[in-house]
């Protein structure tokens, strides 16, 4: 995928404030702080196009973002952040599902793991909800460049057992070695129906 244009386009938490723009859409989420705006960037390759933080939960919003005047990109707030105000924690699930529900642009979801962390119950319940609306999923396990080769392919095994999915469902990743970056991509070309 070359990219010509990646811009922001704007932030919102209901439906009414989602941009209208008609064009397929891939929406990234997973537990705070995983490295998602990360990963979108590496994507991307444009390096503070979405804002990444070390302090956990900072992306509390729906962030959309146009690419190549082709496609959309969405950067969904980060669940299970022990510190964000219990306000935002409980508005967290009814503002992710009215999305998933209703976004009728949206055509798969890329869920991003800690492949050092055995996934948990959020994440279980995360997938439940994509199968439940009908919406693709791109499992993706990133921070691959903390972990040996050798460690990598065990997390991988023991994450598919978790998750019940074959192995080879899951993306081995890194936002920082770059690993996995033309396989994400394929599956997201596939998801959108672009090849370019
Ligand atoms: N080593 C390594 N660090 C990473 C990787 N991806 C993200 N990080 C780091 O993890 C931290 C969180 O990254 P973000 O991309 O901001 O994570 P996020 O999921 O968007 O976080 P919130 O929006 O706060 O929920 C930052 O310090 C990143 O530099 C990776 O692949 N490898
Ligand atoms: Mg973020």
């Amino acid at each position: 995928m070359i990219i010509k244009t990646a811009e922001f386009v704007k932030s919102a938490v209901k439906p009414d404030h989602y941009p209208v723009t008609g064009l397929p859409e891939i929406a990234f989420g997973g537990r705070s702080n995983v490295g998602k705006s990360s990963l979108i960037n590496m994507l991307l390759n444009r390096k503070h196009l979405v804002k990444t933080s070390a302090t956990p939960g900072r992306t509390q919003l729906i962030n959309f973002f146009l690419i190549n005047d082709a496609f959309s990109f969405v950067d969904l707030p980060g669940y299970g952040y022990a510190k964000v105000p219990e306000s935002v924690r409980k508005s967290w699930g009814p503002m992710i599902e009215t999305y998933l529900a209703t976004r009728k642009t949206l055509k798969g979801v890329v869920l991003i793991m800690d492949l050092r962390r055995i996934p948990g119950l959020q994440e279980i319940h995360f997938i439940e909800w994509l199968h439940y609306y009908n919406i693709p999923n791109i499992l993706t396990l990133t921070k691959a460049d903390k972990l040996s080769k050798t460690n990598q392919m065990k997390q991988q095994l023991a994450i598919a057992k978790a998750l019940s999915v074959a192995v080879d469902d899951l993306f081995v990743f890194s936002a920082k070695s770059r690993q996995g970056k033309d396989a994400v991509w394929d599956a997201i070309e596939q998801l959108l129906g672009v090849h370019q």
